[in-house]
C-alpha cells in the first residue's frame, strides 16, 4: 500500500475527480487538500506547486506530480492491485488514444463550454454563455464520434476490462451528460452510451460526485 499520498484538488474540478476515482478503484487513500484554481487572481498557494496554477497536484514522499494522466500512471505503479494499464498492444494503444482524445479534444467542449454554461453556472446562479454551449456541442460531436468508434470496436470502453481510459473519460462524460443537450447527443452514440450506462453507477463515480457525494 502506498502510504502518505496527498492530493491537492478542487471539489468541482473534473480532473481532480479523475484522480479521486482512480484512488478508489486502485484501493488507495490520500489526504485531501482543497484549493480553488479558478479564483480571479492566480492562487499563490497553487503556484508554489505548479506554475500552471491548475489542479490536481499529487504529493508522495517529497515527490510532487501534476498532469492527471501522469498521476494515474504513477498511482497505477505504486498501488497494491493489478495494473489498470493493459499489456495487449491494441488495448494499450487505444487506452492512450482515449486519454489523449479526452484531454486534447474533449475537456474544453464537454466540460468548460457545455457543462460549465448549461449546468454549473445556472446551478450557482452565475452568468452563463449560450454561445459557448452551442460552440461546445459542435466541438463535442467529433469527440463522441471517435469515442463511439472505439467503444464499438471493443478493445477499450467495452464495459468489461476497466483501464485508465475508463477512469479518465467517465468524469468528463458524467458532467457532459448532466446537460440536457449533452445527454441527448450521447443518445446518438449507442456504443459509447452503452459503455457509459455500464460505468455510471460504479461506486468510485457515485462517491466522487461533487453534487451528491460526501
Ligand atoms: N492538463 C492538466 C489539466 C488540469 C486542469 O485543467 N485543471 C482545471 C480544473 S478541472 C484547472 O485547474 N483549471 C484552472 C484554470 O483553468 O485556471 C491535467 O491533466 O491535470
Amino acid at each position: 500500500m502506498a502510504e502518505g499520498l496527498t492530493l491537492i484538488g478542487y471539489r468541482y474540478s473534473v480532473y481532480t475527480r479523475i484522480v479521486r476515482v482512480a484512488l478508489i478503484e486502485m484501493g488507495l487513500e490520500a489526504t485531501y487538500h482543497e484549493l480553488n484554481p479558478f479564483s480571479s487572481a492566480p492562487n499563490p498557494k497553487l503556484l508554489e506547486y505548479t506554475p500552471f496554477g491548475r489542479v490536481p497536484v499529487l504529493q508522495h514522499d517529497g515527490f510532487t506530480l501534476t498532469e492527471t494522466s501522469a498521476i494515474l500512471r504513477y498511482l497505477d505503479a505504486v498501488g497494491p492491485g493489478l495494473s489498470l494499464v493493459p499489456t495487449v498492444p491494441h488495448q494499450m494503444a487505444r487506452m492512450a488514444q482515449v486519454i489523449a482524445i479526452t484531454d486534447f479534444y474533449g475537456y474544453v467542449p464537454l466540460v468548460r463550454q457545455v457543462f460549465a454554461n448549461a449546468v454549473f453556472a445556472p446551478m450557482m446562479e452565475e452568468p452563463a454563455d449560450p454561445i459557448a454551449v452551442s460552440d461546445g456541442l459542435k466541438a463535442a460531436l467529433p469527440v463522441l464520434q471517435s469515442l463511439d468508434m472505439i467503444a464499438a470496436e471493443g478493445h477499450q470502453l467495452n464495459g468489461i476490462d476497466i483501464s485508465l481510459a475508463d477512469l479518465h473519460l467517465a468524469p468528463m462524460i458524467s458532467y457532459f451528460a448532466m446537460a440536457r443537450q449533452g445527454a441527448a447527443m450521447l443518445d446518438g452514440f449507442p456504443a459509447l452510451q452503452r459503455w457509459w450506462q455500464g460505468v455510471a453507477d460504479r461506486p468510485s463515480l457515485l462517491q466522487t460526485d461533487p453534487f451528491t457525494g460526501p
